[in-house]
């Protein structure tokens, strides 16, 4: 049998893909997603929470590991797994395998890259056409589409790609609950849009436009004080930001940053997120080896 796992660590070359195959199980993945809520709501004793990857296949294949071998129950991506890096088809073809195989553990919330605007332009479909498989991008197009927004964990913390969202009408924080009313394929909605590219601010105000990314808002202390409250939660946990030390924690630990890619940024220190109970407990992916051969024993039996 071809172990195309061993193959791409010598050559540190692509994999190869069958599309017809590839294809279809894209397919597969967005009819089971389409049918999720657009807020998650997972429970679970132990999780590892998983940053921006960007097409960081050896982060991805060291996060499978530490998932197998340390017997983590649930994993959980914060999106933005495409563009920047050279081989998010790979990641994303594997993670849609794992998606449908060990569909109660593994979950993907969709980050601003999971976008056709995005990921036209910052390198995600170049990889595609370069690689020869620009025919699969609209299937992947179609399942970032219904991706969910956000997810609740053990009751406690926000999972979001970037952050909480201000109401159009006001600047106080949109609750919980007209975020879970947002429909599926709403890509240029208001408040969606501020999920996906929200930044923490270090300040005491509610919201402030974010100039330098010049998309969405900053939410500053008083925004995460009232939303927290208002919902009964007690983190964010979130991505979107190249953190140097792969884990940031603000306003005394109520937002929390992870990032988690290995290739693009040198002066960062990848991390993942374990949460044992309700213990918080950083991983220094730089730290774990990594086993290629895993990639293979993860989607060999579908
Ligand atoms: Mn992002």
């Amino acid at each position: 049998m071809f172990k195309f796992g061993v193959l791409l660590l010598r050559k540190k070359n692509s994999f190869e893909i069958n599309i017809s195959k590839a294809s279809s199980i894209f397919k597969s993945v967005k009819e089971k997603i389409f049918s999720q809520p657009t807020v998650l709501e997972i429970n679970s004793k132990s999780t590892l929470i998983v940053g921006d990857l960007h097409g960081d296949l050896g982060s991805f294949i060291k996060v499978l590991g530490i998932w197998k071998d340390r017997g983590y129950d649930k994993l959980i991506f914060l999106g933005d797994i495409v563009d920047r890096g050279s081989h998010a088809l790979e990641i994303i073809y594997v993670l849609c395998n794992l998606l449908l195989k060990y569909n109660t553990q593994v979950f993907l919330i969709k980050g601003n890259h999971e976008t056709e605007r995005i990921s036209s332009v910052y390198g995600f479909r170049e990889e595609l056409k370069y690689k020869q498989k620009e025919v699969l991008y609209y299937d992947i197009i179609e399942l970032f589409d219904v991706l969910p927004y956000a997810g609740i964990l053990n009751n406690n913390f926000f999972l979001v790609h970037g952050g909480i969202p201000k109401q159009k009408q006001n600047n106080y924080p949109m609750h919980l609950e007209e975020i879970k009313n947002i429909p599926k394929l709403s890509n240029d909605d208001f408040i969606l849009l501020q999920l996906l590219w929200n930044d923490p601010i270090e300040k005491n105000v509610f919201f402030e436009r974010n100039y330098p990314r010049g998309t969405g808002y900053f939410y500053g202390k008083k925004a995460v004080d009232m939303f927290l409250r208002d919902n009964a939660l007690e983190r964010i946990i979130r991505a979107h930001e190249s953190v140097r030390n792969g884990i940031k924690e603000m306003m005394n630990g109520k937002v929390i940053t992870v990032f988690s890619n290995n290739e693009y940024y040198p002066t960062v220190s990848p991390k993942i997120l374990a949460i044992e109970d309700m213990e918080l407990v950083p991983i220094e992916l730089t730290k774990v080896v990594e086993d290629p051969d895993l990639i293979y024993a993860f989607i060999q039996d579908k």
